[in-house]
């Protein structure tokens, strides 16, 4: 069975959803973050960031989160790459790097704030600026559209929908309905709901 360092409470749920979609089992292996585990020096040569979600299937280590999620369904689940021609897998790419580089940025300081003790309120309005930017490019290529790419679910839906899904508690979503459509419609899918349901 495939091992994964990282609980559904950080990084790592995005993996327990894709591994789910893909009808396959992840063995969390616990790690203390109280002791410093992930900075351990056995942790470090699995994952010289110190960081979660790593996983490790036999000989082969990932880390990074939608790297992981590549492996998984390119393994389990290669029907959610959608159409494989050379333009489409790049859109997949696209939006899943997007996700990370600029989405999440900017949504994570507002969530973070839970672990690491509240922002002044110029830095919330900041970062709910910054998320309302990117979310109204997301709202807008989702208009007319029922998933990121192509005519079917696909990676893509996993990787920006778990960043999409963690600015919901902070920032007024009503604003984006093209958003809140298709985060509703995920949040129905099995995979979703034994995951985070
Ligand atoms: N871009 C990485 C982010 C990984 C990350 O920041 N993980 C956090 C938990 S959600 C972590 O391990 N933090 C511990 C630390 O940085 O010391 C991914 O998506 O896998």
């Amino acid at each position: 069975m495939m091992k994964i360092y990282g609980t559904k409470q950080s990084s790592a749920s995005r993996c327990y959803w894709a591994a789910a979609e893909a009808g396959v089992e992840l063995e969390n292996v616990p790690l203390d973050f109280q002791k410093q585990e992930h900075k351990s020096e056995a942790f470090l040569k699995l994952n010289p960031n110190g960081k979660v979600p790593t996983l490790v299937d036999g000989d082969v280590v990932i880390w990074e989160s939608m790297a992981i999620n590549n492996y998984i369904l390119e393994k389990h689940k290669p029907e959610l790459f959608g159409e494989m021609d050379a333009g489409s897998h790049a859109l997949l790419l696209q939006w899943s790097y997007w996700s990370l580089a600029h989405l999440q940025k900017a949504i994570e300081p507002l969530y973070m704030q839970k672990w690491i003790g509240p922002m002044s309120a110029e830095g919330v309005e900041a970062a709910k600026a910054d998320s309302t930017k990117w979310l109204t490019i997301l709202d807008k290529h989702l208009e007319g559209r029922e998933y990121i790419v192509g005519k079917t679910f696909t990676i893509a839906d996993i990787n920006v929908g778990s960043v999409a899904f963690s600015g919901k508690d902070h920032i007024d979503y009503n604003a984006f309905p093209n958003v809140s459509r298709w985060l509703a419609a995920l949040a129905q899918r099995p995979a979703y709901q034994q995951v985070y349901g």
